[in-house]
């Protein structure tokens, strides 16, 4: 680390080099960041909370994590990593993640200029000197001209409060904060709340080997098929490379961020029944998000045409349990949402999961849960479940929740925290007014999850980096979002946002609507990566139109 921490007792000060920036995370948004600022010339910096590179890849090591874009539509962009870089599975893991990381670093040179173990908890904005004044939670003060927050959007886990839960003489963990060294769960007695993306994965994970496993589902997840391959065939993967550089430029011209996910030219009921099954099969079969993303257009839109895509999921998934009573459990008559409303997990035997004898699924909807006891947890038929351990696999405070657990405040002293009480308020999903010379990447209202991430980063960072040349190259102190535009963008997010069935889920992290008492919105520009892209730059290149430069 270059920077001394306050408590470090040294015999003489040591000099703080000068800062240029100091970008907060060091997962895939950071490093980027990182490589590029200092291409400029900058002196730049990592704060991370971790021990280690990776985001999210370093705090959710539960068992079973791993991504569900595919690679090489995972791979950042850039030559010198890819190049020399081959990986073992369409999907990988995070173990292979993490050595994904190292490789960068190797080529990159990244850990250099990371401070690790280095939380961030208060930015502070003095305009004395217009510099921004970070506190990270050792101690350590620093004061850059530039901040860019690389949180991520999903740094803030969220743990429900189960009433008794203290009095459990078992062991808990939440799945982003499992620990590194990992958990021996053989031979236990092991639930799992919740079903989302972590949920599924977990599960479909430690069946085989915990003694008993109950799991309980609030809402079903509509897991569609990940279609996972290993990849040990490196010279195919080595000559798959010549297309890399197409697929690279490719992926920011679509709709959500992959290179394949164009839509076919119909409406669905405009294809025969035929063609449709045809379709489905097709995409089902190649894996991935295709199933949702490549899909007729009008079922994000059309309730009718979303319910055929439902029937053919419930078909799919129906087949594959062997007790009329959990498939109904898993993939109800009655959809509880439209499909695509809750993110479908990728699976890979999670649905073989519940024919094993080892396997409970409790349906919340049905009986839900009293308490934790000492000895597990009370559902509201009286039984009490007996547990070694319990999981919670539910979800992140996401978007917002990563920003505004650091105490941040910008002109007059105001506060983020309390400029988003009512709803979040950005330019461009880029910056905040009042906030000058602080940026976020992958955050709320922009593409971020609605996007494969590497892609939605690459736009974003290239954006913040462009901007940053500029103010340096034509001497400016700091830039700022204006206000009317900032009203103007949330207001484009929120319209868009009410266009699709999306907002027909009654918990949904997309709108806020999973965490008690936070603001229920569209959280996310719903408008496609492409189109996104297309506005942020033409901002740019109007001399940054809707921002004040001084
Ligand atoms: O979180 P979630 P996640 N009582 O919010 C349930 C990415 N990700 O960590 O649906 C009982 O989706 C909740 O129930 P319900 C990915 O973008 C990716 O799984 O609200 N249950 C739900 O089932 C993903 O979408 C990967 O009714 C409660 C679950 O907990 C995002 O992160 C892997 C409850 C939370 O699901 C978040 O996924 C992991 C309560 N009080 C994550 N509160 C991959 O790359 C919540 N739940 C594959």
């Amino acid at each position: 680390s270059m920077f001394p921490t306050t408590t470090m007792s040294t015999t003489q000060p040591v000099a703080r080099p000068s800062l240029d920036v100091l970008i907060v995370g060091a997962g895939f948004g950071g490093v980027y960041m990182l490589h590029h600022l200092r291409k400029l010339g900058l002196t730049v910096n990592i704060f991370e909370a971790a021990s280690d590179l990776g985001g999210v890849w370093r705090n959710n090591c539960y068992p079973g994590a791993r991504v569900d874009s595919e690679i090489p539509e995972y791979d950042l962009s850039l030559e010198e990593i890819w190049r020399d870089w081959n990986w073992t599975e369409k999907f990988p893991g995070y173990e292979e993640l993490r050595r994904y990381f190292n490789h960068i670093d190797q080529k990159l040179e990244i850990r250099k200029d990371v401070s690790f173990n280095k939380r961030v908890v208060a930015a502070r904005f003095d305009t004395d000197v217009d510099r921004w004044e970070i506190t990270a939670l050792d101690g350590t003060v620093v004061n850059p001209r530039f901040l860019v927050l690389c949180t991520g959007f999903a740094a803030k886990p969220y743990t429900p409060h189960l009433k008794g839960i203290d009095l459990f003489q078992g062991i808990s963990y939440h799945t982003a904060e499992w620990p590194e060294n990992g958990l021996d769960l053989k031979g236990k007695r092991v639930g799992v709340i919740g079903t989302g993306a972590s949920g599924v994965q977990v599960i479909q994970e430690i069946a085989k080997d915990v003694e008993q496993l109950t799991v309980f589902q609030r809402t079903p997840n509509y897991a569609v098929a990940m279609q996972q391959k290993k990849l040990d065939n490196f010279k195919e993967q080595e000559k798959m490379k010549t297309l890399y550089p197409a697929i690279f430029e490719r992926r920011r011209e679509t709709i959500a961020g992959y290179s394949y996910s164009e839509l076919p030219s119909k409406k669905l009921f405009d294809a025969t029944p035929a063609e449709r099954l045809l379709h489905f099969e097709e995409q089902w079969s190649l894996g991935g998000f295709r199933f949702s993303l490549r899909n007729y257009a009008d079922v994000v839109v059309n309730q009718a045409a979303n319910d055929e895509v439902y029937e053919f999921w419930k078909t799919k998934v129906r087949e594959r349990l062997h007790d009329p009573d959990m498939q109904e459990k898993l993939a109800p008559s009655i959809p509880p949402h439209p499909f695509g409303a809750k993110r479908p997990s990728l699976e890979q035997h999670y649905y073989e999961v519940y024919n094993r004898p080892n396997v409970e699924l409790i349906d919340l909807r049905q009986c839900s849960i009293v308490e934790a006891t000492p000895e597990g947890i009370l559902t509201a038929d009286g039984v009490e479940h007996k547990l070694d351990v319990i999981i919670f696999a539910t979800g992140f405070d996401t978007l917002m929740g990563g920003i505004t657990q650091i105490d941040i405040h910008g002109l007059g002293g105001k506060s983020l925290k309390d400029k988003w009480a009512d709803g979040v308020a950005t330019n461009l999903g880029l910056t905040s007014a009042d906030f000058p010379n602080m940026f976020f990447i992958y955050g709320p209202q922009a593409p971020t999850a609605f996007s494969n991430g590497p892609t939605c980063i690459e736009i974003q960072g290239d954006w913040v980096v462009n901007c940053i040349k500029y103010i340096m190259d034509n001497n400016f102190t700091y830039i700022n979002a204006r206000e009317e535009a900032e009203q103007q963008w949330r207001k484009k997010v929120l319209f868009l946002g009410s266009l699709t069935l999306f907002n027909k889920a009654e918990t949904s992290w997309y709108f806020g609507s999973n965490i008690p008492g936070k603001i229920v919105e569209p959280y996310m520009f719903m408008g496609g990566v492409q189109k996104y892209d297309q506005i942020i730059t033409e901002v740019a290149s109007q001399g940054y139109m809707g921002f004040d430069l001084c």
